[in-house]
């Protein structure tokens, strides 16, 4: 069952202050893909494309990349904290349960969790992604756990969640939202999806969730801007799938990786800065976008949190903060929220 309504804090270190990751793989997903372009790229005002699209099939690879930087702590925290507390984490949801994870992608960190749950009773899982490349991913990592019945939904986060919803009376729903995926959604737009998740639940259901957690400015900036230049790669690889899927012309070497860290909103953005003044074609997208020696492309924000933000933003969507472990090494924090 639930424990009581109490925190546990897993840490010995000070904290100073921390819709769909991959894309689709069709026709309709490129028609959503030209417009997106169209609108973030071919009006007057700041330039932006949403970070989903970063994840085509090179840029899950490069991120994948990312994840093994030793400047990029934050996949290496994750998965120490979900292997060391697997059994906790199973123990304060009371069986049976029925998880569902929100953009699985390889679902290597999930592993020790559903193990867990399932030494204590045979466990369904509903990995939720809308790319078919993603989910067969997971279908091969974890497909074969004793004990896991594994069904996958190709769909958007919320539209599979709604179908994972649909369970028995006495199954207990626990939704995994991992990795610190939350901080890539505005502010405010956060708690606003975590409000609709909570939509899906009922009292005594279960968020498990991962957020990256304040650091000073220097390490915050070099997770971003690793010196090998893998991140660089990855967000550039963004033009390089709008030369490929939208037939557009840009010129890679004519733009640069850019990190900016906003210490006031705690956000670390991702930006593409146009070297020279230019102008480019996106065929698909029937747009010429002329640009200033520069002017950038907003392509990501990655915002991290304290402790206390994560549990107003509990509070505040209707859930209580009812645990949570923090990585010793890396600050970052998965937090066990629990529907009020
Ligand atoms: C997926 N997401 C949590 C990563 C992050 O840290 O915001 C994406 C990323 N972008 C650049 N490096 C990693």
């Amino acid at each position: 069952m639930i424990l009581g309504h109490r925190t546990r804090i897993n840490n010995n270190m000070p904290v100073t202050g921390a819709t769909t990751r991959a894309t689709p793989d069709n026709a309709a997903g490129l028609a959503q893909f030209a417009h997106d372009v169209r609108a973030g790229l071919g009006q007057p005002g700041p330039k932006w494309v949403p970070c989903k699209y970063l994840y085509d099939a090179v840029g899950s690879a490069l991120f994948e990349a990312i994840t093994l930087l030793s400047e990029y702590g934050l996949t290496r925290a994750d998965e120490r904290i979900l292997s060391r507390y697997a059994g906790e984490i199973a123990n304060a949801v009371e069986p049976p349960v029925v998880v569902a994870e929100l953009g699985s992608g390889s679902a290597k960190k999930t592993r020790p969790i559903l193990e867990a749950l399932a030494r204590r009773e045979p466990t369904t899982y509903h990995p939720i992604e809308i790319s078919p490349t993603a989910l067969a991913l997971t279908h091969r990592e974890l497909g074969h756990l004793d004990g896991v019945n594994v069904r996958g939904f190709e769909a958007e986060y919320l539209d599979g969640l709604g179908r994972a919803a649909r369970r028995r009376a006495d199954q207990r729903l626990l939704v995994l939202f991992l990795g610190s995926s939350i901080g890539n959604f505005n502010r405010h737009e956060d708690s606003e999806f975590l409000a609709r998740i909570r939509t899906f639940l009922r009292a005594g259901d279960a968020v498990l969730l991962g957020t990256d957690l304040v650091k000073p400015p220097s390490p915050t900036i070099l997770a971003y801007d690793d010196p090998a230049g893998v991140t660089a790669a990855f967000n550039l690889n963004l033009l390089a799938r709008i030369n490929r899927e939208l037939g557009a012309n840009f010129n890679l070497r004519r733009f640069a990786h850019q990190v900016r860290y906003d210490e006031q909103d705690r956000r670390i953005e991702m930006h593409l800065r146009s070297t020279v003044e230019q102008r480019v074609s996106i065929e698909r997208a029937g747009i010429e976008v002329q640009f200033r020696a520069g002017e950038t492309i907003w392509t990501e924000s990655s915002h991290k949190y304290t402790l206390e933000d994560v549990e107003q933003m509990a509070t505040a969507t209707g859930f209580f903060a009812e645990q949570r472990w923090v990585d010793e090494e890396w600050p970052f924090a998965e937090s066990l929220l629990v529907a009020s």
